[in-house]
């Protein structure tokens, strides 16, 4: 059966969706399957590294990635487990779902990360650099957590309150 691919809208903070915690996947149908491809898409059109499935609004624990130069080898990971971590690196990170900008966060250095694949098997990687930052990232995506949940709370209400004047300004 053919399907065509969909842009999806990517939730921005302060959405309160973005807070929800995402199910196991259980079955990976054509669904989840179209979930991916069009997850994918949105990532790619956004020009962005990693895509959770709750900035989509859809509650299920699907990520995709590509942090290649040449956008071309996409990484898709369904419940997705950290089974080893070591090390803290600082770095400056950003989010599709808050646009503009741009905190330093602490994440682990090195992580070891199993997940299904497309295919529902099962797979163990190892991650440093942008791609340990982005499956970290992603992963809170997942529990509802956002990266602006790591900086003073001073900052995070000067960022809501201007994205809020933005999303405001956006309805008319
Ligand atoms: O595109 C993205 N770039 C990025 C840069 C540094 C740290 C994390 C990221 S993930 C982000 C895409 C996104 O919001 N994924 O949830
Ligand atoms: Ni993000």
């Amino acid at each position: 059966m053919e399907s065509l691919l969909s842009i999806l809208t990517i939730l921005e903070f302060p959405d309160d969706r973005l807070r929800k915690k995402a199910a196991e996947v259980k079955r990976i149908d054509d669904k989840i399957k179209k979930l991916i491809d069009d997850m994918l898409e949105t990532m790619y059109q956004s020009h962005g590294v990693g895509l959770a499935a709750t900035q989509v609004d859809v509650h299920q624990q699907v990520i995709v990635i590509d942090v290649s130069d040449e956008k071309n080898d996409p990484l898709f990971l369904i419940n997705p487990v950290i089974i080893e971590k070591d090390g803290i690196k600082e770095s400056e990170e950003g989010c599709l779902s808050v646009p503009g900008f741009f905190e330093k966060v602490n994440r682990a250095e090195h992580i070891k990360v199993r997940a299904l694949n497309r295919e529902g098997q099962a797979f163990e990687f190892v991650a440093t650099e942008l791609l340990a930052i982005c499956v970290q990232h992603e992963m809170d995506h997942l529990n509802g957590k956002l990266f602006v949940d790591y900086i003073s709370s001073l900052k995070r209400q000067r960022i809501k309150k201007k994205l809020e004047k933005i999303h405001k300004m956006d309805k008319n």
